[in-house]
């Protein structure tokens, strides 16, 4: 092993004794983290960080995705599912209000506490078009929570009913909304917005959305788009930005790692990053955000494999059943897209970890499979 990449053990050992005390990370810490040489010893760290908070339980959710169209103004490089056209193959698509709310029914049946609802930012469709839909699966399908529309949705549809973001939540709360997910942050960075979104709003606007729904009682979640440009400094600055928009308002649930994919998109030449990148962008996530209850190894984008051994690396969530996902699978995702809740519930078993099943808001859900599964690790 060369000099530079031999463990510095002394320096995590240090941290170890820094995020025990409750202290909080500094930006040094975070660089010093993402350089550290000792995957596992960090992951030690991390999960450790995790248990202190989460006990042994790692949580999921039975939900269904419905993208409701990918026609998007749009171009940013990462991007996979966004089309300019429908088209005859469906590779464009605008799903009916019929399809939309088909989606919805099948989930209520099965038994699913949400619908995670995003879509691309269609040029042509009026603002009402937003809060009718919310309306009509909220009449239909009370049960279900809607998590829908990210920051950058919400931002579009301010400009397109003329009205700032308040207005816009309130409105769309009122016809259903129940929280926001995290997308659309990619890289907290100029520089990177400069270069690979530079249409979609500007970080510092994703942030302030996030922060109004805060101020108003909507709580979210917080991505972060990594494996392609990004720099090991813009994602500690990332982290820093959510960190200190969580001191303010607390109204972030869980933090979401995205791996990027690379198929079918103008960032093709990048090769995606493996496993070992994912257990650390999950375990310095966990240490850095020490204000974020919930950090989310999301399956379908690190894979099966990688996700459930982020359980042993700070994660304490694994997303959910999701069912139908068209936004990684548009750009190469091998994933199923979806599992059933004994699967989810197996691989948390398998990874050392206790299953609990969350509704959106991560507050317990009895299980159908709780009392039926043996008390050792599930089935290799
Ligand atoms: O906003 C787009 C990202 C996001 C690619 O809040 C890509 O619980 C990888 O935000 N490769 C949507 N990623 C997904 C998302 C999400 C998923 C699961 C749970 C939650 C939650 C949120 O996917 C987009 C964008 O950042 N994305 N293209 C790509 N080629």
């Amino acid at each position: 092993m060369s000099a530079a990449a031999t463990p510095d053990r002394s320096v995590l050992r240090a941290l170890a004794r820094r995020v025990e005390a409750g202290e909080r990370l500094t930006r040094e810490d975070g660089l010093a983290l993402y350089a550290h040489p000792d995957l596992s010893a960090l992951g030690a760290l991390a999960n450790a960080a995790a248990e202190a908070r989460h006990g042994d339980r790692v949580t999921y959710n039975v939900n269904r995705h419905i993208n409701y169209s990918n026609i998007c103004r749009l171009s940013c490089m990462f991007c996979s599912f966004a089309k300019k056209l429908v088209d005859e193959k469906g590779i464009g698509y605008e799903f009916t209000m019929e399809q939309i709310l088909d989606r919805a029914r099948e989930a209520a049946e099965a038994g699913a506490d949400e619908v995670h609802i995003v879509g691309g930012l269609h040029p042509d469709y009026p603002y009402s078009y937003y809060p009718a839909m919310l309306r009509a699966i909220r009449d239909r399908y009370p049960s279900l929570h809607l998590k829908a529309f990210t920051a950058v949705e919400v931002d579009w549809f301010a400009e397109l009913a003329g009205k700032p973001v308040e207005w816009v939540l309130a409105d769309l709360r009122e016809a259903g909304l129940g929280s926001l997910p995290g997308g659309g942050a990619e890289v907290l960075s100029d520089r990177v917005h400069r270069k690979i979104f530079r249409d979609k709003m500007p970080p510092a606007r994703w942030l302030e959305v996030h922060g109004i729904a805060h101020r108003m009682g909507i709580r979210s979640n917080a991505t972060l788009l990594y494996g392609h440009i990004e720099r090991v400094e813009e994602k500690v600055d990332h982290l820093l930005a959510l960190r200190d928009l969580q001191d303010r308002h607390g109204g972030f649930m869980t933090y979401i790692p995205l791996r990027f994919h690379n198929e079918y998109n103008q960032l093709k030449n990048i090769p995606m990053v493996r496993g070992v990148h994912s257990l650390r962008e999950i375990a310095v996530g966990r240490l850095l955000l020490d204000n974020v209850p919930h950090v989310k190894a999301y399956w379908i984008m690190m894979g099966l494999d990688t996700a459930q051994l982020c359980l042993q690396y700070g994660a304490d969530d694994i997303d959910g059943t999701v069912v139908e996902e068209k936004i990684t699978h548009m750009a190469g995702g091998t994933t199923p897209e979806g599992l059933d809740e004994g699967f989810l519930r197996n691989l948390i078993r398998e990874a050392g970890k206790r299953p609990q099943r969350r509704d959106t808001l991560y507050n317990p859900v009895p299980s159908r499979f709780e009392g039926t599964e043996s008390p050792a690790a599930a089935p290799a």
